[in-house]
């Protein structure tokens, strides 16, 4: 089986984490080899750039200076990680990627041609097969965040987290706007239901994503597959 790569995407609290580390599960259990990583960060080099972003440090800079270091960041972590792993056969779920740059960034006034130029060069030519949006009120995401920072080590909302309900609610906008003109590769799920129930609604949406793939190597859930047709 080829290596695939899946992305997830949404605002803050959507349960993203909870659910890559559920899908990753269940993958293992058909005997895929799966990676997760995330963004930004993944690799050494784009972990310290992390740092200056989520810090806030890189703020000075301006969006278009962040949308740079985001991009560099990506560039890093496709080169060193991603591709490799794609390329051993291994699947790769990644904790956000390309669109939370048009997301974040493009709300922040970064020019739709600059993210287009900055992506191309970024991901070059590595875009994900499968990407999973859990969508989820702004409100409800965020009073997750601050009730798991409360019993954690997190330390508070980092430079994005911190932004505006109003802010976090365009995001959101922007992100079911990607998925509407990308229907084929999107999958939209709605994050307010429970952990469990969310991801009955992901495993639906990859098994169908990959049945051929699935259906070609064999496996348990095949039966169930071909008796849907
Ligand atoms: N950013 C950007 O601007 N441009 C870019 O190109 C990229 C990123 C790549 C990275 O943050 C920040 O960088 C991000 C965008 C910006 N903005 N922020 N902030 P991050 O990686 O530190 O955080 P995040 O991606 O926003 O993830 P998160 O806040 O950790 O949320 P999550 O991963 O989606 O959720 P979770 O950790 O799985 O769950 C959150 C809590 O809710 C936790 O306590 C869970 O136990 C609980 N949970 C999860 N699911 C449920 C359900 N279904 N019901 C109830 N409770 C739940």
């Amino acid at each position: 089986m080829t290596g695939q790569f899946i992305t997830f995407e949404g605002g803050e609290g959507a349960g993203k984490t909870t659910q890559i580390a559920l899908l990753k599960q269940r993958l293992e259990e058909l005997g895929i080899q799966v990676i997760l990583t995330r963004e930004p960060g993944g690799s050494p080099g784009a972990e310290k750039i992390r740092e200056m972003l989520l810090s806030g440090a890189a703020r000075k800079l301006g969006p278009r200076g962040e949308a740079m270091l985001f991009a560099a960041a990506r560039a890093d972590h496709v080169d060193s990680v991603i591709v490799p792993a794609l390329e051993r056969g291994d699947w790769v779920i990644c904790d956000r990627f390309a669109d939370s740059t048009r997301v974040y960034q493009g709300e922040a006034g970064v020019d739709t041609q600059v993210l287009d130029l900055l992506e191309t060069v970024a991901v070059a030519g590595t875009r994900p097969d499968l990407t999973i949006l859990i969508d989820i009120p702004a409100e409800i995401g965020l009073s997750r965040v601050s009730a798991r920072s409360k019993t954690d080590a997190s330390g508070g909302p980092d430079r994005f987290e911190s932004d505006n309900i109003a802010t976090h609610e365009r995001r959101r906008t922007l992100f079911l706007d990607l998925a509407k003109r990308e229907p084929d590769r999107f999958g939209v799920v709605d994050g307010r239901h429970s952990s469990d129930h969310v991801a009955k609604e992901i495993w639906w949406i990859v098994e169908r994503h990959f049945k051929d793939l699935f259906v070609e190597a064999g496996g348990e859930d095949i039966a169930t597959l071909k008796e849907q047709d």
